[in-house]
């Protein structure tokens, strides 16, 4: 039943937000051990009205032995905003960067385009098995780059925030996400556990992390404005951005 919605509403939303979920999915299945991680049961599909016109979220949650959560979300606002969320929350046993996407459409425009790998350490740097590759990957004049808000100190030096505005643009962005993901998966596949002090320091990195995403005013804003204060601080401390 599920799994029918979700499909159903990704072909109703921007097509990069589609083949990017797709293809999401398919890279994790590709290099991860999947299990299935369980949502609190009404959080799993949700709808309310953001005035006047509904707002769908649709979840996918798994877990890996590296991942406590992977997490990949479809919303959609009313016929005209389409939303991709995508986060992966390492176990604190590994030493792995955190990854999250996140792309926000209105009218068939997008006018966000973000994804990272974040670095779990105070220094802020990610390790050089993901630098190396990372600087290979082609580097392409988008016509229209984003500046991060303030509260986005968390992220690393090839967070890649834009609004693409042709579909070369598009392609060029699908393209650094899908290989930054995939870097990811083949790094983490071969990962080995932490000592106890680093696995420490990892934990206080991650909860930085949600905390910063949580300041994030114009998620909050659309989940207010659709399901009240209350759910919306919830929603964004237990689902999106948890510790
Ligand atoms: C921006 N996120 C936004 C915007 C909206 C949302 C409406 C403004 C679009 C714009 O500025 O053009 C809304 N995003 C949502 C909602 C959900 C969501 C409702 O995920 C979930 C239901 N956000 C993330 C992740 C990152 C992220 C994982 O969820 C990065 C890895 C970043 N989103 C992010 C940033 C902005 C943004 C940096 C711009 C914020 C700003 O300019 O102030």
């Amino acid at each position: 039943m599920m799994e029918t919605s979700t499909q159903s509403l990704r072909s109703r939303q921007h097509g990069l937000i589609e083949h990017l979920a797709n293809a999401i999915e398919s890279i994790w299945a590709k290099y991860l051990d999947l299990s299935p991680y369980h949502l609190p049961s009404e959080l799993g599909y949700v709808e309310g009205r953001l005035e006047g016109e509904k707002l769908v979220i649709e979840n996918k949650c798994y877990q890996t032995p590296q991942f406590r959560k992977l997490h990949l979300e479809l919303a959609q606002v009313g016929p005209n905003l389409d939303i991709l969320h995508c986060v992966m929350f390492p176990h604190p046993e590994y030493a792995l960067p955190m990854f999250g996407s996140d792309i926000v459409a209105g009218r068939g425009q997008i006018s966000a385009a973000i994804a990272d790998l974040s670095p779990l350490n105070a220094r802020r740097v990610l390790p050089d098995n993901y630098r190396m590759p990372l600087l290979q990957l082609p580097t392409h004049t988008f016509s229209q780059p984003r500046e991060l808000p303030a509260w986005a100190d968390i992220f690393s030096e090839f967070c890649f925030f834009v609004r693409p505005s042709t579909p070369e643009e598009e392609q060029w962005f699908f393209d650094r996400v899908t290989t930054m993901l995939t870097i990811h998966c083949q790094q983490a596949a071969q990962a080995s556990p932490v000592s106890n002090t680093e696995r420490a320091e990892i934990v206080t990195a991650q909860n930085y992390y949600s905390t910063k995403q949580q300041q994030n005013d114009k998620t909050r804003r659309v989940l207010e404005k659709a399901f009240g204060m209350e759910w919306a601080e919830n929603y964004m401390t237990t689902v999106l951005f948890d510790s």
